[in-house]
Protein backbone atom coordinates (compact mmCIF):
# COMPACT_ATOMS: atom_id res chain seq x y z
CA UNK A 1 0.00 0.00 0.00
CA UNK A 2 2.79 2.17 0.82
CA UNK A 3 5.00 1.07 -1.86
CA UNK A 4 2.18 1.61 -4.05
CA UNK A 5 1.28 5.21 -2.93
CA UNK A 6 4.82 6.29 -3.30
CA UNK A 7 5.47 4.99 -6.31
CA UNK A 8 2.28 6.97 -7.96
CA UNK A 9 3.64 10.00 -6.27
CA UNK A 10 6.93 10.08 -7.71
CA UNK A 11 5.67 9.23 -11.13
CA UNK A 12 3.38 12.40 -10.49
CA UNK A 13 6.43 14.43 -9.58
CA UNK A 14 7.96 13.09 -12.62
CA UNK A 15 11.10 15.13 -13.72
CA UNK A 16 12.09 17.75 -11.49
CA UNK A 17 13.89 20.44 -13.65
CA UNK A 18 17.54 21.03 -14.04
CA UNK A 19 18.12 22.30 -10.54
CA UNK A 20 17.34 19.26 -8.94
CA UNK A 21 18.64 16.99 -11.18
CA UNK A 22 22.17 18.08 -11.97
CA UNK A 23 22.27 20.08 -8.23
CA UNK A 24 25.78 19.03 -7.86
CA UNK A 25 26.92 20.31 -11.14
CA UNK A 26 25.80 23.89 -10.30
CA UNK A 27 26.03 26.96 -8.57
CA UNK A 28 22.99 26.66 -5.81
CA UNK A 29 23.17 26.12 -2.38
CA UNK A 30 20.27 24.89 0.18
CA UNK A 31 19.32 29.14 0.67
CA UNK A 32 18.60 29.42 -3.31
CA UNK A 33 14.84 29.01 -4.13
CA UNK A 34 14.32 26.99 -6.76
CA UNK A 35 11.90 28.26 -9.79
CA UNK A 36 11.27 25.78 -12.17
CA UNK A 37 8.64 24.77 -15.13
CA UNK A 38 10.39 21.56 -15.17
CA UNK A 39 12.47 22.53 -17.77
CA UNK A 40 15.08 20.03 -19.38
CA UNK A 41 15.17 16.28 -19.99
CA UNK A 42 14.94 17.12 -23.70
CA UNK A 43 14.30 14.01 -26.29
CA UNK A 44 17.74 13.41 -28.10
CA UNK A 45 15.80 12.41 -31.64
CA UNK A 46 17.41 10.19 -34.64
CA UNK A 47 17.02 11.96 -38.18
CA UNK A 48 17.91 8.82 -40.52
CA UNK A 49 17.09 11.01 -43.36
CA UNK A 50 19.86 13.77 -42.64
CA UNK A 51 22.69 10.77 -41.36
CA UNK A 52 21.62 9.35 -45.31
CA UNK A 53 22.20 12.50 -46.88
CA UNK A 54 25.62 13.06 -44.84
CA UNK A 55 26.61 9.47 -45.53
CA UNK A 56 29.84 7.83 -44.09
CA UNK A 57 27.63 5.46 -41.66
CA UNK A 58 26.98 8.39 -39.44
CA UNK A 59 24.51 8.63 -36.93
CA UNK A 60 22.79 12.28 -36.59
CA UNK A 61 20.93 12.88 -33.52
CA UNK A 62 18.25 16.17 -33.34
CA UNK A 63 18.60 17.50 -29.33
CA UNK A 64 14.77 18.97 -29.61
CA UNK A 65 15.62 21.19 -27.05
CA UNK A 66 12.36 23.52 -28.45
CA UNK A 67 10.02 21.23 -26.13
CA UNK A 68 11.17 23.57 -23.05
CA UNK A 69 8.64 25.04 -21.25
CA UNK A 70 8.81 28.32 -23.19
CA UNK A 71 9.45 26.34 -26.13
CA UNK A 72 13.60 26.95 -26.35
CA UNK A 73 16.91 26.64 -24.78
CA UNK A 74 16.43 29.44 -23.21
CA UNK A 75 14.93 27.88 -20.21
CA UNK A 76 18.06 25.77 -19.32
CA UNK A 77 19.86 29.17 -18.55
CA UNK A 78 16.75 30.84 -16.77
CA UNK A 79 15.76 28.86 -14.23
CA UNK A 80 19.20 29.32 -12.51
CA UNK A 81 19.33 32.82 -13.20
CA UNK A 82 16.14 33.97 -12.09
CA UNK A 83 16.46 31.51 -9.11
CA UNK A 84 20.33 33.21 -8.14
CA UNK A 85 18.17 36.64 -8.87
CA UNK A 86 15.57 35.94 -6.35
CA UNK A 87 17.82 34.71 -4.06
CA UNK A 88 20.11 37.96 -4.01
CA UNK A 89 16.79 40.02 -2.98
CA UNK A 90 16.23 41.22 -7.02
CA UNK A 91 12.42 42.78 -7.38
CA UNK A 92 12.94 43.09 -11.28
CA UNK A 93 15.44 41.51 -14.27
CA UNK A 94 15.50 42.93 -17.69
CA UNK A 95 17.49 41.49 -20.87
CA UNK A 96 17.77 42.54 -24.86
CA UNK A 97 16.35 40.08 -27.17
CA UNK A 98 15.31 38.69 -30.34
CA UNK A 99 12.80 36.93 -28.86
CA UNK A 100 13.43 34.06 -26.88
CA UNK A 101 15.36 34.96 -24.17
CA UNK A 102 12.68 37.86 -23.45
CA UNK A 103 9.82 34.59 -23.83
CA UNK A 104 11.61 32.73 -21.02
CA UNK A 105 12.90 35.71 -18.87
CA UNK A 106 9.31 36.85 -18.59
CA UNK A 107 7.80 33.11 -17.76
CA UNK A 108 10.60 32.40 -15.38
CA UNK A 109 10.67 36.05 -13.67
CA UNK A 110 6.48 36.24 -13.06
CA UNK A 111 6.50 32.54 -11.72
CA UNK A 112 9.32 34.06 -9.29
CA UNK A 113 7.25 36.88 -8.78
CA UNK A 114 9.28 39.99 -9.97
CA UNK A 115 8.93 42.15 -12.77
CA UNK A 116 10.44 41.85 -16.40
CA UNK A 117 11.57 44.46 -18.66
CA UNK A 118 12.85 43.13 -22.19
CA UNK A 119 13.73 45.19 -25.24
CA UNK A 120 13.53 43.79 -28.40
CA UNK A 121 14.23 45.18 -32.08
CA UNK A 122 10.70 46.26 -33.18
CA UNK A 123 9.83 44.47 -36.10
CA UNK A 124 12.00 41.60 -36.08
CA UNK A 125 11.01 39.42 -33.13
CA UNK A 126 9.13 36.38 -34.39
CA UNK A 127 5.42 36.32 -34.00
CA UNK A 128 5.10 33.68 -31.06
CA UNK A 129 7.96 34.76 -28.79
CA UNK A 130 6.21 38.30 -28.89
CA UNK A 131 2.78 37.05 -28.06
CA UNK A 132 4.51 34.73 -25.06
CA UNK A 133 6.48 38.00 -23.36
CA UNK A 134 3.16 39.88 -23.47
CA UNK A 135 0.66 37.00 -22.13
CA UNK A 136 3.72 36.06 -19.64
CA UNK A 137 3.28 40.19 -18.24
CA UNK A 138 6.75 41.08 -19.42
CA UNK A 139 6.90 45.30 -20.05
CA UNK A 140 7.87 44.91 -23.57
CA UNK A 141 9.82 47.75 -25.13
CA UNK A 142 10.38 47.48 -28.89
CA UNK A 143 13.63 50.10 -29.92
CA UNK A 144 14.12 51.41 -33.26
CA UNK A 145 17.11 49.56 -33.56
CA UNK A 146 18.91 46.01 -33.35
CA UNK A 147 19.18 43.44 -30.84
CA UNK A 148 23.38 44.76 -30.26
CA UNK A 149 21.65 48.40 -29.54
CA UNK A 150 19.62 46.66 -27.04
CA UNK A 151 21.93 44.52 -25.59
CA UNK A 152 24.16 47.73 -25.03
CA UNK A 153 21.13 49.89 -23.63
CA UNK A 154 20.03 47.18 -21.03
CA UNK A 155 23.80 46.47 -19.64
CA UNK A 156 24.05 50.14 -19.08
CA UNK A 157 20.62 50.21 -17.52
CA UNK A 158 21.22 47.55 -14.86
CA UNK A 159 24.60 49.23 -14.13
CA UNK A 160 22.47 52.24 -13.29
CA UNK A 161 19.47 50.89 -11.57
CA UNK A 162 18.40 48.12 -9.28
CA UNK A 163 17.02 45.74 -12.28
CA UNK A 164 19.12 42.88 -12.25
CA UNK A 165 20.49 41.33 -15.86
CA UNK A 166 19.76 38.34 -17.27
CA UNK A 167 21.20 38.16 -20.76
CA UNK A 168 24.06 35.55 -21.44
CA UNK A 169 26.76 38.13 -20.24
CA UNK A 170 25.18 36.82 -16.32
CA UNK A 171 27.40 34.06 -15.41
CA UNK A 172 24.32 31.88 -14.38
CA UNK A 173 22.83 31.85 -18.04
CA UNK A 174 25.56 29.70 -19.29
CA UNK A 175 25.99 27.56 -15.89
CA UNK A 176 22.37 26.56 -16.77
CA UNK A 177 22.92 25.73 -19.90
CA UNK A 178 25.47 23.27 -19.81
CA UNK A 179 22.80 21.29 -18.73
CA UNK A 180 22.19 20.60 -22.54
CA UNK A 181 25.46 18.79 -22.73
CA UNK A 182 25.12 16.21 -19.85
CA UNK A 183 21.80 15.27 -20.82
CA UNK A 184 23.44 14.25 -24.49
CA UNK A 185 26.01 12.43 -22.41
CA UNK A 186 23.36 10.83 -20.09
CA UNK A 187 21.71 9.86 -22.75
CA UNK A 188 24.31 8.50 -25.54
CA UNK A 189 26.87 6.62 -22.60
CA UNK A 190 29.60 9.47 -23.89
CA UNK A 191 30.22 12.50 -25.69
CA UNK A 192 29.55 13.11 -29.50
CA UNK A 193 32.39 13.21 -31.83
CA UNK A 194 30.42 16.55 -33.07
CA UNK A 195 28.60 18.84 -31.62
CA UNK A 196 26.50 21.00 -34.17
CA UNK A 197 25.03 24.23 -32.76
CA UNK A 198 23.67 27.59 -34.03
CA UNK A 199 25.66 30.90 -33.09
CA UNK A 200 24.41 34.31 -32.44
CA UNK A 201 25.73 35.48 -28.90
CA UNK A 202 28.46 32.59 -28.77
CA UNK A 203 26.54 31.81 -25.38
CA UNK A 204 25.19 27.99 -26.07
CA UNK A 205 28.17 26.91 -27.54
CA UNK A 206 30.48 27.77 -25.13
CA UNK A 207 27.60 26.79 -22.42
CA UNK A 208 27.33 23.21 -23.88
CA UNK A 209 31.38 23.09 -23.89
CA UNK A 210 31.44 23.83 -20.16
CA UNK A 211 29.53 21.20 -19.81
CA UNK A 212 31.34 18.32 -21.69
CA UNK A 213 34.42 19.41 -19.68
CA UNK A 214 33.51 19.07 -16.55
CA UNK A 215 31.22 16.32 -17.28
CA UNK A 216 34.85 14.69 -18.49
CA UNK A 217 36.15 15.73 -15.41
CA UNK A 218 33.84 14.06 -13.22
CA UNK A 219 34.52 11.09 -15.23
CA UNK A 220 30.69 10.84 -17.00
CA UNK A 221 32.22 11.26 -20.41
CA UNK A 222 35.56 9.88 -22.15
CA UNK A 223 36.07 11.77 -24.75
CA UNK A 224 35.19 16.00 -25.80
CA UNK A 225 33.37 16.29 -28.99
CA UNK A 226 34.46 19.18 -31.53
CA UNK A 227 31.90 22.22 -31.52
CA UNK A 228 31.02 23.08 -34.40
CA UNK A 229 29.02 26.63 -34.59
CA UNK A 230 27.42 27.80 -37.45
CA UNK A 231 26.08 31.78 -38.09
CA UNK A 232 23.67 33.25 -40.91
CA UNK A 233 25.41 34.35 -43.71
CA UNK A 234 24.07 37.96 -43.25
CA UNK A 235 25.04 37.88 -39.50
CA UNK A 236 28.17 36.22 -39.16
CA UNK A 237 30.41 38.17 -37.25
CA UNK A 238 32.74 35.37 -35.86
CA UNK A 239 33.22 33.72 -39.47
CA UNK A 240 34.37 37.38 -40.84
CA UNK A 241 36.42 38.36 -38.10
CA UNK A 242 34.30 41.50 -37.22
CA UNK A 243 31.66 42.64 -35.91
CA UNK A 244 28.06 43.01 -38.10
CA UNK A 245 26.51 46.72 -38.28
CA UNK A 246 23.60 45.60 -39.63
CA UNK A 247 23.05 41.89 -39.64
CA UNK A 248 20.75 40.28 -41.58
CA UNK A 249 18.70 36.85 -42.09
CA UNK A 250 15.91 35.05 -42.23
CA UNK A 251 16.57 33.65 -38.59
CA UNK A 252 15.71 36.31 -36.74
CA UNK A 253 16.82 34.53 -33.37
CA UNK A 254 20.75 34.72 -34.63
CA UNK A 255 20.36 38.28 -35.98
CA UNK A 256 23.51 39.41 -34.12
CA UNK A 257 26.64 41.24 -35.28
CA UNK A 258 28.59 41.76 -32.45
CA UNK A 259 28.66 38.51 -29.66
CA UNK A 260 28.41 38.95 -26.38
CA UNK A 261 30.40 35.86 -25.72
CA UNK A 262 32.50 35.78 -28.90
CA UNK A 263 35.92 35.53 -27.22
CA UNK A 264 34.38 32.64 -25.24
CA UNK A 265 32.88 30.93 -28.44
CA UNK A 266 36.04 31.44 -30.03
CA UNK A 267 38.03 29.73 -27.32
CA UNK A 268 35.34 26.84 -27.04
CA UNK A 269 36.05 26.28 -30.84
CA UNK A 270 39.71 26.02 -30.47
CA UNK A 271 40.01 24.30 -27.67
CA UNK A 272 37.76 21.37 -29.20
CA UNK A 273 39.53 21.89 -32.52
CA UNK A 274 35.93 22.89 -33.85
CA UNK A 275 34.67 25.70 -36.44
CA UNK A 276 32.73 28.49 -37.04
CA UNK A 277 30.95 28.41 -40.13
CA UNK A 278 28.21 30.30 -42.28
CA UNK A 279 25.22 28.99 -43.75
CA UNK A 280 23.15 31.32 -46.06
CA UNK A 281 19.48 31.51 -45.31
CA UNK A 282 18.93 29.71 -48.73
CA UNK A 283 20.40 26.50 -46.87
CA UNK A 284 18.23 27.41 -43.72
CA UNK A 285 15.56 27.12 -45.13
CA UNK A 286 16.11 23.96 -47.06
CA UNK A 287 17.16 22.30 -43.82
CA UNK A 288 14.13 23.30 -42.06
CA UNK A 289 12.07 22.15 -44.50
CA UNK A 290 13.68 19.16 -44.83
CA UNK A 291 13.25 18.17 -41.20
CA UNK A 292 9.58 18.82 -40.98
CA UNK A 293 8.92 17.23 -44.22
CA UNK A 294 11.39 14.30 -43.62
CA UNK A 295 11.34 13.85 -39.95
CA UNK A 296 8.09 15.50 -38.79
CA UNK A 297 10.64 17.92 -36.56
CA UNK A 298 9.47 21.73 -36.89
CA UNK A 299 11.91 24.04 -35.05
CA UNK A 300 12.20 27.46 -35.46
CA UNK A 301 14.53 28.84 -38.61
CA UNK A 302 17.82 29.79 -36.58
CA UNK A 303 17.96 26.09 -35.21
CA UNK A 304 17.64 25.13 -38.82
CA UNK A 305 21.26 26.65 -38.79
CA UNK A 306 23.24 23.33 -37.07
CA UNK A 307 21.28 20.82 -39.46
CA UNK A 308 22.01 23.24 -42.68
CA UNK A 309 25.63 23.69 -41.60
CA UNK A 310 26.16 20.02 -40.65
CA UNK A 311 25.18 19.51 -44.62
CA UNK A 312 27.43 22.10 -45.48
CA UNK A 313 30.71 20.97 -44.06
CA UNK A 314 29.58 17.12 -44.69
CA UNK A 315 32.65 16.05 -46.47
CA UNK A 316 35.06 16.73 -43.47
CA UNK A 317 32.61 14.14 -41.26
CA UNK A 318 34.64 11.18 -40.03
CA UNK A 319 33.07 8.03 -41.44
CA UNK A 320 30.89 6.63 -38.25
CA UNK A 321 31.00 9.44 -36.11
CA UNK A 322 27.93 10.26 -33.77
CA UNK A 323 26.71 14.28 -34.43
CA UNK A 324 23.92 15.81 -32.37
CA UNK A 325 22.51 19.05 -34.15
CA UNK A 326 21.01 21.37 -30.99
CA UNK A 327 17.40 22.31 -32.33
CA UNK A 328 17.19 25.10 -29.86
CA UNK A 329 13.97 26.56 -30.65
CA UNK A 330 10.65 25.24 -31.58
CA UNK A 331 8.70 25.67 -34.84
CA UNK A 332 5.44 27.21 -33.88
CA UNK A 333 7.85 30.47 -32.19
CA UNK A 334 7.75 31.35 -36.29
CA UNK A 335 4.42 30.95 -38.07
CA UNK A 336 5.18 33.70 -40.45
CA UNK A 337 8.50 32.01 -41.73
CA UNK A 338 6.90 28.48 -41.86
CA UNK A 339 3.54 29.93 -44.17
CA UNK A 340 5.81 31.92 -46.07
CA UNK A 341 8.27 29.31 -47.20
CA UNK A 342 6.32 26.23 -47.23
CA UNK A 343 5.95 25.03 -50.85
CA UNK A 344 2.87 26.98 -52.77
CA UNK A 345 1.51 23.94 -54.35
CA UNK A 346 1.06 22.27 -51.33
CA UNK A 347 -1.72 24.78 -50.51
CA UNK A 348 -5.17 24.89 -52.18
CA UNK A 349 -7.79 27.37 -51.49
CA UNK A 350 -10.97 28.01 -52.92
CA UNK A 351 -12.33 24.29 -53.43
CA UNK A 352 -16.14 23.53 -53.73
CA UNK A 353 -17.28 22.19 -50.57
CA UNK A 354 -18.25 18.85 -52.11
CA UNK A 355 -16.72 15.22 -51.76
CA UNK A 356 -16.52 15.05 -56.09
CA UNK A 357 -14.73 18.59 -55.59
CA UNK A 358 -12.24 17.48 -53.18
CA UNK A 359 -11.72 14.13 -54.53
CA UNK A 360 -10.81 15.50 -58.02
CA UNK A 361 -8.04 17.83 -56.37
CA UNK A 362 -6.69 14.98 -54.44
CA UNK A 363 -6.06 13.18 -57.89
CA UNK A 364 -8.50 10.09 -57.66
C1 LIG B 1 16.48 29.62 -31.38
O1 LIG B 1 16.75 35.33 -27.54
O2 LIG B 1 20.00 35.80 -28.48
O3 LIG B 1 24.66 31.78 -29.60
O4 LIG B 1 17.93 37.13 -27.46
O5 LIG B 1 16.91 32.01 -29.96
O6 LIG B 1 23.67 31.35 -27.34
O7 LIG B 1 23.08 33.42 -28.62
C2 LIG B 1 18.62 33.98 -29.04
C3 LIG B 1 19.57 33.15 -29.56
C4 LIG B 1 20.12 29.99 -31.38
C5 LIG B 1 21.75 31.59 -30.54
N1 LIG B 1 18.89 29.53 -31.59
O8 LIG B 1 22.27 31.19 -29.32
C6 LIG B 1 17.79 35.94 -27.76
C7 LIG B 1 18.90 35.26 -28.45
C8 LIG B 1 17.82 30.19 -31.11
C9 LIG B 1 17.99 31.39 -30.41
C10 LIG B 1 20.36 31.16 -30.70
C11 LIG B 1 19.29 31.89 -30.22
P1 LIG B 1 23.50 31.97 -28.67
Amino acid sequence: MTLTLSLKQSKLRGWPGLLEAYRSYLPVTEETPVVTLQEGNTPLVPVPSIAHQVGREVEVFVKSDGLNPTGSFKDRGMTLAISKAKEAGAKAVICASTGNTSASAAAYARRAGMGAFVLIPDGYVALGKLAQALLYGAEVLAIKGNFDQALEIVRDVADKYPVTLVNSVNPYRLEGQKTGAFEVVDTLGDAPDWLCVPVGNGGNVTAYWMGFCQYHQAGKCDRLPKMMGFQAAGAAPIVKGHPIATPETVASAIRIGNPASWGKAVAAQQASQGSFTAVSDKEILEAYRLLASNEGIFCEPASAASVAGLLKVKDQVPTGAKIVCVLTGHGLKDPDVAIKHSHNNQFQQGIEPTVDAVAAVMGF
